[in-house]
């Protein structure tokens, strides 16, 4: 069975090419197969005159894209034997080639002439939201959930995290990034990552419109129109915002301050709203070697163009996969699923500055 399934729906001028991530056992997670399918089609629809837009999709109610296929990656790492791997051996490596893939794919969808519209329904979390953040006409629904939680697996918020939590108001962006906490459609609204809201009920519908466009010279706001006119039908079905309701807490927690006194402050306070008390236990559980690259990470690329954020990250995410943090934490949450990783350190304090340059210091290929 194919993993991404390709269609075109004839309108009355033109066409609209469908994807739809096919590997809803995985919760439609992406390896390099899927990876490459999707970048080799969207090419051929971005060059096709027929094509006016395109349609990213999940298959199944549960998920648009749980994320990358860290579990893939794993394994290839326990093979190249985890730890003082040389430069050379992982530029060489599946992890090369999936995290290249993967951020050359995602920088292709941010800058794509064509407007994409992506379902993000069900979850999006790490490498789903990779593809959803750069997609011209961004939906959510009321069963969107989302979440960049790989500090939980000893990496780091990646796939283009670098600028889109970084253009977050009121530090929101380092918020969800360290905790890897859960957010809802009207979160993600709120904080410029989807631009649409619309209940699942409306999909069919949707589609069925998008195919009666008489195709102009703007499909940009021909699209746009549709979807503002189903998102106004819509706006019963969303639930509140938590981020909207909770910015200035988060902003006090973190504001002007070290990492290690944020991460103080948000394990240390009794808090009395849920999603913060959750978004703690998250803390409680990440590694804080993440939680430290994470902050690092977003400091670094505050003020570089996109496409330098993807470069900072293939380089990061490839010193990710010459530490144990990484392979450890995916061997607990997705592979053995003790969800007990044993970190390398206990305290923010313990994360020496030394280790922190080498995991920022430039891998030198030979080839
Ligand atoms: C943290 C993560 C990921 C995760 C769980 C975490 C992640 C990821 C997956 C995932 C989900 C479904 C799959 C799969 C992987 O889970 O990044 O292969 O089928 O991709 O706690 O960062």
């Amino acid at each position: 069975m194919d993993s991404v399934i390709f269609k075109e729906l004839t309108c009355k001028n033109k066409k609209i090419g469908v994807a739809q991530l096919n590997n809803p056992k995985a919760l439609n997670a992406l390896n390099v197969t899927m990876i490459d399918m999707l970048h080799a089609q969207l090419k051929l629809w971005e060059s096709d005159e027929n094509i006016a837009s395109v349609l990213l999709e999940g298959n199944g109610d549960k998920a648009f894209c749980a994320g990358g296929d860290v579990v893939g990656l794993y394994h290839e790492i326990i093979k190249l034997e985890s730890n003082a791997q040389s430069d050379d051996k992982i530029t060489n490596s599946l992890c090369a080639e999936f995290f290249e893939k993967e951020y050359d794919l995602d920088l292709y969808i941010h800058e794509y002439s064509k407007p994409i519209i992506v379902w993000g329904h069900g979850y999006v979390f790490g490498g789903g939201m990779g593809l959803f953040a750069g997609a011209s006409h961004r939906i959510t629904t009321e069963k969107t959930i989302m979440a960049m939680p790989e500090t939980a697996i000893g990496l780091y918020p990646e796939v283009g995290a670098s600028w889109f939590l970084n253009k977050m108001p009121n530090n929101i962006g380092l918020f969800l990034g360290i905790t890897g906490a859960f957010f809802n459609a009207s979160d993600a609204k709120y904080v410029g990552l989807s631009n649409f809201n619309i209940a699942s009920q409306f999909k069919d519908g949707l589609v069925e419109q998008l195919c009666q466009i008489r195709w102009g010279v703007n499909p940009t706001q021909q699209i746009d129109s549709l979807l503002a006119g189903i998102e106004q039908k819509s706006l019963s079905y969303m639930p509140d915002s938590t981020l909207e309701l909770l910015s200035t807490d988060i902003n006090n927690l973190i504001e002007g301050k070290s990492i290690q006194s944020i991460y103080e402050n948000i394990i240390q306070t009794s808090f009395e709203h849920k999603w913060l008390l959750d978004a703690q236990a998250k803390l409680n559980n990440a590694s804080v070697l993440s939680v430290v690259l994470t902050y690092e990470q977003l400091i670094k690329t505050k003020h570089m163009p996109k496409a330098e954020c993807f470069n900072e990250e293939l380089n990061l995410s490839l010193r990710c996969c010459q530490f144990s943090e990484f392979p450890e934490g995916v061997r607990a949450q997705l592979v053995d699923k003790d969800k007990k990783p044993r970190w390398a350190f206990n305290k923010i304090e313990e994360v020496e500055p030394e280790l922190v340059s080498w995991f920022f210091s430039s891998i030198k290929s030979k080839n």
